[in-house]
């Protein structure tokens, strides 16, 4: 008991950040709470980790073991994914999947090995549409064994609010115009919780940028106007060869880690960084250069993962599951988003065994958009629209354009039952999923 009230007792002290040492461990209180946004006298009710919006950020070493015990201070029911992270598949967090769901009142203690370092997050996936649309999300940082002297380690996580006129959230969830479209984009996106937020930074400073899209449904394609970006991983894991960010669509759950360099002249100057998705582009945030001394830019080389679930492993493979993506009748809600016409959770599932590379094709006969997510695995892209369309790195989430064909390569290495679902919230509640059973 003494150890649960110290860390609470810390992780309330500490605005942001959690950390966590070797072997350590936290405590996340899903729990109402409120949101000052800057265009409302009064505050936004939300749902939040432990009273922050977003959730605190955790922190853990690369090998050690993490312990999140969940206590449930909400009035219905939660549970806890790990969005991207390979773990035992009982930690997955998915109700009637993996786990029952943890009841208000109720606790239920992920333990987590930490083995791939990279760039997650966590949230919800029990009445996933609504409780993070009303906030419930956070980052989990695995941090390098070998750390790098980057000068700064900025974390972006973007997320998109549909607030009405008085900044109430609005209440209405899979609407017949959510499940019509792509979901439910909201009017109002924040990074780390704020409207176009500024952050400083030096001339001549080296920037580890950590982008996370934990919108419900808004795709993000970030366009940093007068800087150089470069990817160095994608969805977690270091690329496979770098590449300067041009139009890169973040989809609900990817992420993408820069390296930026501020310019050793750009003193004084500021950088809008923004969203081109849509037709009108508009500022996610600004990068304000300090009039100051030029501090000396660290040199060092960003890893890369050239053999990382290489494209060549798939050569052999045949198709082993193809799933056609498209709106039927029917369902909770009239409109119901269906794999291979099935609804979740009568699913056509697919069976893979271990190690052995696998392709699934996904064909989008719909005109939304539909990035689907597989838990518990990277894979690659290995072709668009039938065409050779090898991609520099690897994913757990993709986005299937409308009436577009993808198909993707993936190396089973961890058993369970592995869900696989669109990440626009409303399309997998109107039945957007599946599993892969991996054994
Ligand atoms: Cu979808």
């Amino acid at each position: 008991m003494a150890i649960r009230l110290t860390t609470i007792l810390v992780l309330l002290a500490s605005s942001i950040n959690a950390y966590t040492g070797d072997a350590g461990s936290i405590q996340l209180i899903p729990q109402e709470g409120s949101h000052q946004f800057p265009f409302f006298e009064k505050p936004t009710p939300v749902l939040s980790y432990n009273q922050q919006v977003p959730g605190p950020t955790i922190r853990g070493k690369e090998g050690s073991t993490l312990s999140v015990e969940v206590f449930n201070r909400l009035k219905e029911s939660t549970t806890v994914h790990w969005h991207g992270l390979r773990i035992d598949n009982a930690m997955d967090g998915v109700p009637g999947v993996t786990q029952d769901p943890i009841k208000p009142g109720g606790r239920f203690t992920y333990r987590l090995k930490l083995n791939e370092a990279g760039t997650y997050w966590y949230h919800p996936h029990f009445n996933a549409g609504e409780q993070l649309e009303r906030g419930l999300k956070g980052v989990l940082i695995v941090e390098e064994s070998e750390k790098l002297p980057w000068s700064q380690d900025l974390i972006w996580l973007i997320d998109d609010w549909l607030l009405d006129k008085q900044g109430v959230i609005y209440p209405h969830f899979n609407t017949h115009r959510d499940l019509m479209h792509d979901g439910r984009w909201g009017n109002v996106v924040t990074i780390n919780g704020r409207w176009k937020p500024e952050f400083a930074a030096s001339p001549g400073e080296r920037i580890r940028l950590r982008l996370i899209n934990g919108a419900n449904a808004r795709v993000v394609t970030p366009i940093f106007d007068g800087l150089t970006a470069k990817v160095i991983a994608v969805d977690g894991r270091p690329v496979s060869k770098l590449f300067s960010l041009d139009k890169f669509h973040l989809s609900p759950g990817n992420r993408i880690d820069l390296d930026i360099v501020i310019p050793p002249d750009a003193g004084g100057n500021t950088y809008e960084v923004k969203n081109h998705f849509t037709r009108k582009p508009f500022t996610l945030a600004v990068i304000k250069v300090k009039d100051e001394k030029v501090v000396k830019t660290p040199t060092f080389a960003t890893p890369t993962a050239e053999d990382f679930i290489p494209a060549s492993l798939f050569k052999k493979a045949a198709v082993a599951k193809t799933w056609d993506l498209n709106a039927i009748r029917g369902g909770k809600y009239g409109i119901g988003w269906s794999m291979n016409l099935k609804l979740w959770p009568n699913a056509d599932s697919a069976r893979f065994s271990m190690g052995r590379p696998q392709k699934i094709l996904f064909i989008n006969s719909s005109t939304r958009l539909h990035p689907m997510h597989i838990h518990g695995v990277f894979f690659r892209v290995l072709e668009k629209n039938g065409a050779p369309a090898v991609e520099p790195f690897t994913r757990d989430t993709v986005l299937v354009g409308p009436n577009e064909r993808l198909t993707i390569g993936l190396v089973p290495e961890h058993d369970g039952i592995w869900l696989t679902h669109c990440h626009v919230q409303s399309h997998a509640e109107a039945g957007m999923m599946t599993t892969i059973s991996i054994q």
